[in-house]
Formats: C-alpha cells, sequence, structure tokens
C-alpha cells in the first residue's frame, strides 16, 4: 500500500456445526467492533437473498426424499453463491471494514464431503472428495484467520435439537465435524490460514471474551504487517 492509504478490514470468519453458536457469535462480534468505531460488516453464507441463495434455500428446506438434485450440482450452487459476493467481500476489506463472516468455503466442503461416507475410500479421481469440493472455492478471497467453534455432536443435540432442515442429521454432522479437522491439517500443513480453535460448550459471554481476544489480535496482526488479502487454497 502506498503511504497514507487507508489500511485494508480484516477478514474473519466463523466455523463450525450446526447449532455451535456462531449466528450469536458473529453478532456479538459485529457489535463490539462497532462500539469501538470501527467499520465492521458482517456477512453470511450461504447468503439466501440472492437468486443463487433462493435455489439454495428452496433446496435445503425441501426433503431429501423430494427433488433428486444431482449433490455436485448443489455443491456448485453453494459456490457460486460466494463468488457472486467476492467482489463485494474485496471491496469492503479495501475501504478498510472489517469482516465477520458466518460460515463460507470450509463449510461448502466439509458439508458435501460429509454427504456419502463410502466416496471417502474412493481412488477413481471420483466424487465429492475433499479435492473435488475445494476446486470451485480456489480463489476466492480468504479469510485471516479461521475461529472453530467447536462443539461435541452431544452437546450440539442438547441445544434445542436440530431443526427440519437438510443435513441436520446425527450422523452427517459428526462427519462434518472431523471433516473441518481435516481442512484445518491442510491449513496448517501448507502455512496457510490459521485456525483456532474455540469450545463452543462455554458460555455466550465466556466464548465471545475468546473471540475478541482473537478478533483483536488478528486487527492487529493484518494492519501492522499491512499483509494482502490472500486467496482461498492458493
Ligand atoms: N452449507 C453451508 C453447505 O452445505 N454448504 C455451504 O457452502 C454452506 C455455506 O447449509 N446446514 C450448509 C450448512 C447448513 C446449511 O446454513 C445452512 P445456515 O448457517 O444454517 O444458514
Amino acid at each position: 500500500t502506498t503511504p497514507g492509504s487507508p489500511k485494508r478490514g480484516a477478514f474473519i470468519l466463523l466455523e463450525g456445526v450446526d447449532r455451535c453458536g456462531k449466528t450469536t457469535q458473529v453478532s456479538l462480534l459485529t457489535r463490539h467492533l462497532l462500539n469501538l468505531s470501527l467499520a465492521t460488516v458482517a456477512y453470511r453464507f450461504p447468503d439466501r437473498t440472492t437468486q443463487v441463495g433462493g435455489l439454495i434455500n428452496g433446496y435445503l428446506q425441501s426433503s431429501a426424499e423430494v427433488g433428486g438434485v444431482d449433490d455436485r450440482a448443489i455443491h456448485l450452487l453453494f459456490s457460486a453463491n460466494r463468488w457472486e459476493a467476492a467482489p463485494k467481500l474485496a471491496d469492503t476489506l479495501a475501504q478498510g471494514s472489517h469482516i465477520i463472516c458466518d460460515r463460507y468455503a470450509y463449510s461448502g466442503v466439509a458439508f458435501t464431503s460429509a454427504k456419502r461416507e463410502e466416496d471417502r475410500s474412493s481412488m477413481s479421481g471420483g466424487e465429492l472428495t475433499l479435492d473435488w469440493c475445494m476446486c470451485p472455492d480456489i480463489g476466492l478471497p480468504a479469510p485471516d484467520a479461521v475461529i472453530f467453534l467447536d462443539l461435541e455432536q452431544e452437546e450440539a443435540e442438547k441445544r434445542g435439537g436440530y431443526g427440519g432442515e437438510r443435513y441436520e442429521k446425527k450422523e452427517l454432522q459428526t462427519r462434518v465435524r472431523s471433516r473441518f479437522a481435516e481442512l484445518q491439517s491442510l491449513d496448517e500443513k501448507d502455512g496457510r490460514v490459521p485456525w483456532h480453535v474455540v469450545d463452543a460448550s462455554k458460555s455466550i459471554e465466556e466464548v465471545h471474551q475468546e473471540l475478541v481476544s482473537i478478533v483483536t489480535n488478528t486487527i492487529d496482526r493484518v494492519q501492522t504487517e499491512s499483509s494482502p488479502l490472500q486467496r482461498m487454497w492458493a
């Protein structure tokens, strides 16, 4: 950046299984930063307000029996839903606003790749592998930190149970959690996005305080190092 140009905002991503409290924590964090007079925008994926998001919403709310939508087709819609937001994300950051984001590409890969257990062993260049699932999101603006709100399956279920949406099933959620762990290892192995795993079984306030400290450090790091925006999995 040239001297005097505004520092870019930090891109903070919250990920986790369903019911881990992401949405609550995203709004608490956003409010916290705004109270400090830091320009901040909350994003969430899927963004159900766009046309593509409308298709995703219809899919999530229909029962698994109805409508034989191909798993790859729906995966690509989730990815398209991020790509259509990508220029806005990059702009927001360039203008100096921070982004607190509820789910992103890691959810995309974790959920799709967890759909069919048997695919893991397929070496046929086959379907729904982690690699295949990552491809369409390669090159998206990358977060500066992933905060993973970790919650045991049993704890998640205690939180009022799952709703009626597709994917809100016990076995799937357990597989999703381990896919997230694989994605974390990949990022760590390749020295990409730093992950912060937070115990989401603690109280809302305790979790919030931990997140505030992670976010403060991340903003500090991004702005003192003037680090350029990275690209997903690149
Ligand atoms: N989900 C979310 C995916 O399957 N792929 C994706 O790329 C994203 C972003 O959508 N069960 C799943 C995870 C959730 C569901 O998300 C709806 P939310 O945060 O409950 O609106």
